[in-house]
């Protein structure tokens, strides 16, 4: 079963990788069996499969059907390096765990390795109802990378944390999102993705926090950590187009409807109301805020002391001044307006946060021109920080999506005017049909700007058997 495995990481050579994956892996396909994609199994989708890690290793394109799909293990090449902040910036990078940062580093990479295999159970359903062959290939490109995700951090902890890493890979195949007694490590990653527009939102703000994690673990000292993730951000960067472009499609169908009937209630016309798909993303974007964690935090300032997890973007040239952070601090923000001073140090979840914050106001800029273009006058908005938070300060307040401070009684009485409701849902779910000719899309949602690597618009992404 290993010679099957594409890697980079001389997989052949190690006893010891080969000997923990051969139980894994059936384990693994077992997973994928009972709670990844539903129904498809017969079906050959056009992939893209990483069997190396150069430019033209890492997107192979061909027909598989996924269960035959080989996940792979890739580091991205070595870089000469420092490690570059923290207390020892001058420090070369750890090639193996540093015994007094074993702890730290395991949950992290467990912490990251759980969100992969929870997304794709929380997609499981959606191919039964696709837009088009496109989307569902999109699907399924993210699905079967995610689990390729998993992979990269099983690795780690396989190669480098001995028993325990061992028994952690296998808990990572045992948690399940949303389960009442077994649920996944955090938070959004339990939510349920129950339609289309929640996989886009999903796919734009939440993968968008893995973006930032990634990054942020691409600057770790430790280096087998450092290169995996940079590889896995060469294929995020898919997820996030779907996601951006995703909820970009459904918006210009929406305005569409709206320009052609000058009215705003478009939903007897097949289409997404505007205001519900504001309330979507109200849904994602408070929930991917918080798996930044808390603002102030004892643990983050750990990770970056001791050169764990840097900054966002630490090494580029030109982005920070100084690498420590042992000086200046961050302004906080708190319910109702006040603001707290806290070190630096303390402050790296808030301050990757912030750069995620203006990513995804890029991505909103980028939706409103549609409606701009359009003669539009309404606009979507990303809600206020404090809104729906469940992690950091924030947390057990009640905020409108303006950031004003309510009573918990008329936050519950008003929650239908700014998240999802049942009404919202069923609505949604009748109107998602599955598309599944060639060429067709479903009429709630514009189609593509253009094709998988260079394919027509007819092309037949999923052939379905
Ligand atoms: N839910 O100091 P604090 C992705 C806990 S997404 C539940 O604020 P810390 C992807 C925390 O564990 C990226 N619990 O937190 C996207 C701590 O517990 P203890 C995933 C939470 O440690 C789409 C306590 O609260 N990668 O890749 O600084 C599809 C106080 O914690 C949550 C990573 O997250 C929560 N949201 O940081 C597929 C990177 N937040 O110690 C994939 C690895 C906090 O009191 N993870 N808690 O028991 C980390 O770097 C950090 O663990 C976090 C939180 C950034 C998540």
């Amino acid at each position: 079963m290993n010679g099957d495995i594409p890697n980079n990481v001389d997989l052949d050579h190690d006893q010891q990788l080969r000997r923990a994956l051969a139980t894994w892996h059936p384990r693994f396909l077992q997973w994928w069996n009972e709670v990844g994609p539903e129904g498809f199994d017969t079906s050959t989708v056009y992939l893209r499969t990483a069997i190396g890690a150069s430019a033209d290793g890492w997107a192979n394109y061909t027909y598989v059907k996924m269960p035959e799909y080989r996940w792979g293990i890739f580091l991205a090449p070595p870089e000469n390096r420092k490690i570059g902040f923290g207390d020892h910036p001058d420090a070369d990078p750890w090639q193996q765990v540093p015994g007094e940062f074993r702890k730290e580093l395991r949950r992290i990479i467990v912490t990251q390795g759980d969100t992969e295999p929870a997304s794709v159970e929380q997609q499981r359903h959606l191919g039964k109802t696709a837009p088009s062959l496109y989307d569902l290939r999109n699907l399924f490109q993210v699905n079967v990378e995610e689990a390729r995700h998993l992979w990269a951090m099983v690795y780690l902890l396989h190669r480098f944390f001995g028993r325990d890493g061992r028994e952690e890979a296998e808990e990572l195949l045992t948690r399940r999102s949303g389960h009442r007694d077994h649920p996944r490590i955090l938070t959004a990653f339990n939510a349920p993705i129950r339609d289309w527009l929640d996989f886009y939102c999903f796919a734009m703000f939440t993968d968008r926090d893995g973006k930032y994690q990634l990054e942020s673990l691409s600057e770790s000292g430790f280096d087998p950590l450092s290169r995996t993730t940079r590889f896995m951000l060469t294929e995020e960067a898919h997820h996030l187009f779907v996601g951006e472009t995703g909820v970009q499609r459904v918006v210009q169908r929406t305005a569409d409807l709206m320009k052609q009937s000058g009215r705003a209630d478009i939903g007897a016309l097949g289409g997404i109301e505007l205001s519900v798909i504001q309330k979507y993303l109200n849904l994602w974007y408070s929930e991917s805020l918080d798996l930044f964690g808390a603002e102030d935090s004892s643990n983050a300032a750990t990770y970056f002391a001791t050169g764990i997890k840097g900054r966002y973007r630490e090494h580029a040239p030109n982005v920070y001044r100084e690498h420590r952070a042992l000086e200046g601090e961050y302004e906080m923000r708190l319910p109702g307006g006040a603001a707290e001073k806290i070190p630096l140090r303390r402050a790296m979840n808030a301050i990757l946060r912030d750069a995620y914050v203006q990513d995804c106001e890029r991505g909103l800029a980028r939706w409103n021109r549609e409606l701009a273009a359009r003669g539009l006058e309404q606009r979507l908005a990303l809600p206020a920080l404090g809104f729906n938070r469940k992690v950091g300060a924030f947390a057990g307040g009640c905020c409108d999506p303006s950031g004003n401070l309510l009573a918990p009684e008329e936050f519950a009485a008003r929650r239908g005017e700014w998240l999802p409701t049942e009404e919202d849902r069923a609505r949604n779910a009748e109107l998602m049909q599955p598309v599944y000719e060639p060429g067709k899309v479903a009429g709630w949602i514009a189609p593509p700007a253009k094709g998988i690597n260079g394919q027509p618009p007819d092309f037949e992404y999923v052939i379905l058997s």
